[in-house]
């Protein structure tokens, strides 16, 4: 293994470092890019709001810890495992395929979810809490009986992940059925066949600071804050 190759695997492991990796791994790749392919260089997304916007609910700190570190350390190892096997074409050496391709996904999931996440919020009372309206309730009447039933159901698979992960609501373009289903981590237990439309994260990270280990209270101060008219937009944007 040559030196620039043993850096590369050293400091790719260290996602503090991964956005150096990544500045010289893609332009490494560019130079070969007939081989590597293009990659995407994903970045955080700003709040759309500030981070004391969820309070009392959710409170700032978490916020922003939650928000500027570990969706910031999603976006980088992302980066870095994308890199990592742009790199692997380049050299035609995919001995770390597998390595690689778990943190794309752990990653990926973690971004994407978070973008989600961020998305589905909003302080209460202006665009946070009170109740579905719209194709959304009428899916969500449809689907699960009444909205009641819902979100007794998404509490329940929220409190119930196993270890850290999410609590989501899903549409299933093949029967346009909404499903509550689960993810251990950022990406386990998908059926590959369906999209979130809302999710609830509860790793610790997600809420500790002010609820410890009371995750059902944090469940049930979150609904507090959902915004309805995103996560009705997500339901017709997989409409259309
Ligand atoms: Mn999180």
């Amino acid at each position: 293994m040559n030196d620039s190759r043993r850096n590369f695997l050293k400091t790719a492991g260290g996602i503090a470092a991964a956005g150096a990796v990544l500045t010289t791994v893609v332009s490494e790749a560019k130079a070969q890019n007939e081989v590597a392919g293009a990659l995407t260089e994903h970045t955080l997304p700003e709040l759309p709001y500030a981070y004391d916007a969820l309070e009392p609910y959710i409170d700032a700190k978490t916020m922003e810890l939650h928000h500027s570190k570990h969706h910031a350390a999603y976006v980088s190892g992302l980066n870095a495992a994308e890199a990592a096997l742009a790199k692997a074409r380049a050299e035609g050496n995919f001995d770390l395929v597998q390595l690689y391709s778990k943190r794309a996904a752990f990653n990926g999931g973690g971004h994407f979810l978070h973008s989600l996440f961020w998305k589905v919020m909003a302080p209460a009372g202006k665009g946070g809490g009170g109740e579905p309206s719209g194709v959304l309730l009428d899916a969500i009447n449809r689907d699960f009986g009444s909205f009641d039933a819902f979100k007794k159901q998404f509490s329940a698979a929220a409190l119930q992940v196993e270890g850290s992960g999410w609590g989501l609501l899903l549409h299933r373009p093949s029967d346009g059925r909404l499903v509550v289903s689960q993810a251990e981590n950022q990406h386990k237990l998908t059926s590959w066949d369906a999209f979130p439309i809302l999710g609830i994260d509860v790793w610790e990270h997600a809420y500790y600071l002010n609820y410890q280990n009371r995750r059902a209270d944090y469940i049930a101060a979150w609904w507090n804050v959902v915004n309805w008219a995103q996560v009705e937009a997500n339901l017709r944007h997989h409409l259309v």
